[in-house]
C-alpha cells in the first residue's frame, strides 16, 4: 500500500535522458501510469500530481513504488488539483521541471453530459491554469496537452490536423478550449506548448467505464459465470482504437522536437464497437449476442459517429508508428481481464505491471 508521504523509487535503464525533471498531471490514469514508467526508464525524475481522494487512488502506480526511505529516488507524488491554480503555481517553482504533461481531466464523456460545469473547469479551465502557472512561475518548460479527437466530433473521417473542430460533448468543448489556450500561450508567450490530438487507445489499465475495457472484463466475468448479461449502448459507434504504451511514447517524442507543434496520433484502422465485441467474446469461445442487451442509459444526447485519424504528420516528423491494432488489442485486454479475475479469485494479487 502506497504511503501518505507518496514518495517512489525506481532504479533508471537502458536508453537514458539523464537528469531532466518531469511533472505529470494525470498520472494516476491509464495514461500518466505507462507514461512514469516510460519517463522512469529514460533515466528521467518524474513528479506526479495526485489529486486528493478518501479512498487510494495509485493503484495504478503501486507496482513502481519503492517507499519514502529508499535513496535516490526518482518519483515523487505531490499532492494538488487542476482546481487549483495557486498549487499549481507552487509546485512549479518548486519543481522546476523540464517538461510538463497535462493529462488530467475528467475524460469521461458520457460524464460529462451529467456534470458538464465540473468538466469544462477541470478539462477546459484547468489546462489554461496549469499554463498560466508556467507563466506566472518564471519557470522555462515545455508543455504537453492531452487534447482529443472528440474535439473533431460530428467532423467526418479521416480526420487530420486541418479538421475543423465541431465537438458534440461537454467533454469535447473542453478540450477545444483547452486545445487553442495552448495554441495561444505557444503564440503569445513563445511557450514550447504542444497538443497531441490523440484518438481512443486503451489497455489493460484503461478504466472499467470506457467501452473497450467494459467489454473485456465482462467476458472474463461471463466466462467464470459471474455474470450473464452485459447491457450497452450505440453499437454503431466506429472508433480507432490502438494501443496506449505506444501512444505516451508519441507525446514524448513531441517534446523533443526542436520546435513546438500539434499532431495527430491514431492508428488509422477503426472498427465498430459491435465488432469489437464479437472479436472480444470470441477470444473466449462466447458469442456476445447471447449476452448484450441495449440499454439507453449508455446512449449520449450527441453521438460522435466516426473517428478515424490520420496520422502522416507524427509518422513523417516523429517516426512514430503504431504496432498494436484493435483485434490484437482487444486480444490482449480480454487475456488481462482473465487473468486479473482468476488471481482476484484464487485471493492472489493482480497484476498491473502490464
Ligand atoms: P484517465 O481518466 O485514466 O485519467 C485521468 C487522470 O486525471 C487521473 O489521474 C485523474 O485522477 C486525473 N484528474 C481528474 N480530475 C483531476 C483534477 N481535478 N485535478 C488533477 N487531476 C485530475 O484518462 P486517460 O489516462 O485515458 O487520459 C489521459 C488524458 O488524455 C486525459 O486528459 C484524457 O482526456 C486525454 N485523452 C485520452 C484519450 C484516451 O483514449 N485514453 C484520447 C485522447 C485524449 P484520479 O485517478 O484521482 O481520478
Ligand atoms: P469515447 O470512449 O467516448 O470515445 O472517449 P468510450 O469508450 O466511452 O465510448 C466509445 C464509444 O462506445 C459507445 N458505447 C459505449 N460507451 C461506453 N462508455 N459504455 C457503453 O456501454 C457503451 N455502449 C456504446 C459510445 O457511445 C462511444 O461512441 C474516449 C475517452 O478516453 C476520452 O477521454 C478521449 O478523449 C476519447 O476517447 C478519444
Amino acid at each position: 500500500m502506497l504511503s501518505a508521504l507518496f514518495v517512489f523509487t525506481i532504479i533508471p535503464v537502458g536508453g537514458t535522458v539523464m537528469g531532466k525533471t518531469a511533472l505529470i498531471t494525470g498520472v494516476t490514469g491509464q495514461d500518466g501510469s505507462y507514461l512514469a514508467e516510460l519517463l522512469l526508464s529514460k533515466g528521467y525524475t518524474v513528479h506526479g500530481l495526485v489529486r486528493r481522494s478518501s479512498s487510494f487512488n495509485t493503484e495504478r502506480l503501486d507496482h513502481i513504488y519503492q517507499g519514502p526511505q529508499d535513496p535516490g529516488r526518482t518519483l515523487v507524488l505531490h499532492h494538488a488539483d487542476l482546481s487549483d491554480g495557486v498549487a499549481l503555481v507552487n509546485l512549479l517553482r518548486e519543481i522546476e521541471p523540464d517538461e510538463v504533461y497535462n493529462l488530467g481531466a475528467q475524460s469521461h464523456v458520457r460524464v460529462s453530459f451529467d456534470a458538464p460545469l465540473y468538466t469544462g473547469d477541470v478539462t477546459g479551465l484547468g489546462a489554461l491554469r496549469l499554463l498560466e502557472a508556467i507563466r506566472a512561475s518564471g519557470v522555462r518548460t515545455r508543455i504537453y496537452q492531452a487534447s482529443s479527437s472528440e474535439m473533431f466530433g460530428a467532423a467526418p473521417p479521416p480526420q487530420h490536423e486541418a479538421t475543423p473542430f465541431h465537438p458534440r460533448s461537454p467533454y469535447g468543448c473542453a478540450k477545444v478550449f483547452s486545445y487553442w489556450a495552448t495554441v495561444n500561450y505557444r503564440e503569445a508567450y513563445d511557450q514550447f506548448a504542444v497538443n497531441g490530438i490523440l484518438f481512443n487507445h486503451e489497455s489493460p489499465r484503461r478504466g472499467e467505464t470506457f467501452v473497450t475495457r467494459k467489454i473485456t472484463r465482462a467476458v472474463a466475468r461471463i466466462r467464470a459465470g459471474l455474470q450473464d448479461r452485459l447491457y450497452m449502448g450505440n453499437l454503431d459507434a466506429v472508433r480507432d482504437w490502438g494501443y496506449a504504451p505506444e501512444y505516451v511514447e508519441a507525446m514524448w517524442r513531441m517534446l523533443q522536437q526542436d520546435e513546438p507543434d500539434d499532431y495527430v496520433v491514431a492508428t488509422g484502422d477503426a472498427a465498430t464497437v459491435r465488432q469489437f465485441l464479437e472479436v472480444a467474446f470470441g477470444a473466449a469461445d462466447l458469442e456476445w449476442g447471447a449476452y448484450v442487451r441495449f440499454d439507453p442509459k449508455y446512449e449520449r444526447p450527441s453521438e460522435v459517429d466516426a473517428l478515424i485519424g490520420d496520422a502522416g504528420k507524427a509518422r513523417r516528423e516523429l517516426g512514430w508508428e503504431p504496432v498494436v491494432r484493435w483485434r490484437e488489442l482487444a486480444r490482449l485486454m480480454v487475456e488481462a481481464d482473465i487473468e486479473a479475475l482468476d488471481a482476484e479469485l484464487s485471493g492472489r494479487r493482480v497484476r498491473i505491471d502490464r
